[in-house]
């Protein structure tokens, strides 16, 4: 036996330590220790993602996933940024329930916060990250000893095409515009589905959310137009305009659903607005979540690539931290990870 602080670690294969975190109520587990990070392949977080993903999914799995998760977690590894080019302070990658996305500006938020208030990073005034998906920004604003708020400057962000689909949810196609906000979203306009954005449907939500998504994957092949990679929508945003603010639910990985406004979401609807001359540079952006939950947004800045417009986008959001976590995995235990949905 050992003291109450202490495993007795007789039965443990391995172990991971986490700091978990929400940020307007959307989860973010952050992988802090227990894995060996020199075994990741690559200099980019990106390579090093495709690595941990080859290697370490079943460590995805454990943490996300039941019994020591559940459907709607999301986490977000630590790892060292590229020496070469990054000129980052930290790299980070993320993940969900059933895989991994380029960018995320709730998990983001949250990792900053997070490794701030524990000291893992020094309180400076502008933080940068190294994501998949390129390097973001932090701005944390402090307040009685901790952070406060945290503003992400996302990756550059554009309207990629618009289509229509056929849906097994209407009689008539589906209006979708395609928008790249470090991820590639689908956003509909919630008037054409005829309901309102509240948590009294999730379930059809849900359902509709992943089908878009397929229905726009199969209707579109992707491509990146700077990277020239081969890419899909993973996210599918629905969303209901109001003078006050906008409301969307944000449904990806396997059928989950984000608790927060989204970020990279918040940044793709901002750059839908503006494409569409509703939304004026530095001009501020309220986005709610489902629950109701607020990130504020703005578009710094807009720039000309290749004949398409960018925006700069900003989102500014709050996160705490919920608990610090040892997960074990028991050599005696054949639950790695479950789900019955
Ligand atoms: O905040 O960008 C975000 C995000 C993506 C998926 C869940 N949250």
């Amino acid at each position: 036996m050992t003291s109450d602080n202490d495993f007795d670690d007789t039965h443990v294969d391995a172990s991971f330590t986490t700091i978990d975190t929400h940020t307007a109520g959307e989860p973010t587990r952050i992988l802090l220790d227990g894995l060996d990070r020199s075994t990741l392949d690559g200099e980019s977080v990106r390579a090093k993602r495709e690595s941990f993903a080859e290697e370490y999914d079943w460590v995805r799995k454990l943490l996300m996933k039941e019994p020591r998760g559940h459907d709607d977690m999301f986490g977000a590894v630590i790892v060292e940024p590229n020496e070469d080019t990054a000129d980052a302070d930290l790299g980070v990658f993320f993940m969900d329930n059933k895989g991994y996305l380029d960018m995320c500006g709730h998990g983001t938020i949250g990792v900053v916060s997070a490794l701030i208030e524990h000291g893992h990073l020094s309180a400076e005034p502008t933080i940068r990250v190294e994501t998949p998906a390129g390097v973001v920004e932090a701005t944390p604003q402090y307040a009685e000893g901790g952070v406060e708020r945290v503003t992400i400057q996302n990756v550059t962000s554009f309207v990629y095409d618009a289509t229509t689909v056929p849906v097994s949810f209407l009689d008539s196609p589906l209006r979708v515009d395609i928008v790249y906000a470090g991820n590639f979203f689908a956003l509909v306009d919630s008037e054409q589905l005829g309901v309102s954005v509240d948590t009294t449907r999730t379930d059809e939500f849900v359902d509709w959310g992943l089908e878009i998504q397929a229905a726009v994957n199969d209707e579109l092949d992707i491509v990146h137009p700077f990277s020239g990679e081969p890419d899909s929508v993973s996210i599918t945003e629905i969303y209901e305009s109001s003078d006050d603010a906008d409301r969307s639910i944000v449904i990806f990985g396997g059928g989950q659903v984000d608790r927060s406004p989204c970020g990279t979401g918040t940044c793709a609807k901002m750059t839908l607005l503006y494409e569409s001359g509703r939304l004026a540079v530095d001009e501020p952006y309220i986005h709610e979540s489902v629950i109701g939950t607020r990130f504020e947004g703005r578009i710094i800045e807009t720039k000309e690539r290749e004949g398409i417009t960018l925006t700069v986008p900003t989102i500014t959001g709050t996160a705490r931290i919920t608990g610090k976590h040892t997960f074990i995995k028991d050599h005696r235990d054949s639950i790695t990870s479950l789900s019955i949905t």
